[in-house]
């Protein structure tokens, strides 16, 4: 099998650890970690109920969106650097914000509406608290041999040669930030979603056209 383990997913991705979450500046509701950012079928996407007023967390998303009412890459980066998530002063990946709302932009208009910007949020809190479960020796960054035994434990099986890829590509000075770890993760899971589409004997090899391998990874 060419993907061992990998029918779990992120099946012990729920790492519950309780009392935390994000801190953006402001209280925000807790949304629970069960919603995990991809977009997949199967995904449980929030109802288009018109937002109530009541609930908490429409407040802060009016803030963030401004006059058009939406969050697009440049405000979702503005309000994610300044609630210090990334565990760093510089600036929340934009790269990042452009991936997770590419993710979960179900009405395609390039930026999260109230209950899209809900669903990212609640995706983030479960990154954070997996992100937090992974940095086992508590530094605030996750280091190459803690990203191993995730993606391990993730379920995918990776040669030391791909690990090492991964790790230059996401790393700094042989640390990995919050911000670059969701990059990591999202990534990795979309691209082996969209080979494994295309392996239903999962073999491990399979055979697309250029276009076809351009659509599915220059999206992502
Ligand atoms: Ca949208
Ligand atoms: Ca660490």
């Amino acid at each position: 099998m060419a993907y061992p383990g990998y029918g779990r997913g992120f099946g012990n991705f729920h790492v519950q650890m309780p009392g935390i979450q994000i801190q953006m500046g402001q209280p925000v509701p807790e949304t629970g970690p069960q919603v995990l950012l991809g977009g997949y079928p199967g995904y449980p996407a929030y109802s288009d109920s018109y937002p109530s007023a009541s609930d908490p967390m429409w407040t802060y998303f009016s803030a963030v969106a401004g006059q058009d009412g939406e969050v697009d890459a440049e405000e979702l980066q503005r309000c994610l650097t300044q609630s210090g998530i990334s565990g760093t002063y510089s600036p929340f990946s934009l790269e990042t914000c452009r991936l997770m709302i590419a993710m979960l932009d179900r009405d395609y208009t390039g930026k999260m509406g109230f209950n899209e910007f809900k669903e990212l949020w609640a995706a983030l809190n479960a990154w954070k608290q997996n992100f937090m479960a992974v940095d086992q020796d508590h530094n605030g960054t996750v280091e190459p041999h803690e990203l191993s035994q995730a993606i391990a434990a993730m379920g995918y099986r990776l040669s030391p040669q791909a690990l090492t890829t991964i790790v230059k590509r996401y790393s700094k000075n042989g640390r990995i930030f919050f911000d670059d770890y969701v990059a990591c993760c999202v990534k990795l899971r979309a691209l082996t979603d969209f080979f494994r589409g295309r392996d239903p004997l999962q073999q491990g090899f399979v055979n697309f056209l250029y276009d076809d391998f351009l659509q599915g990874t220059m999206a992502i």
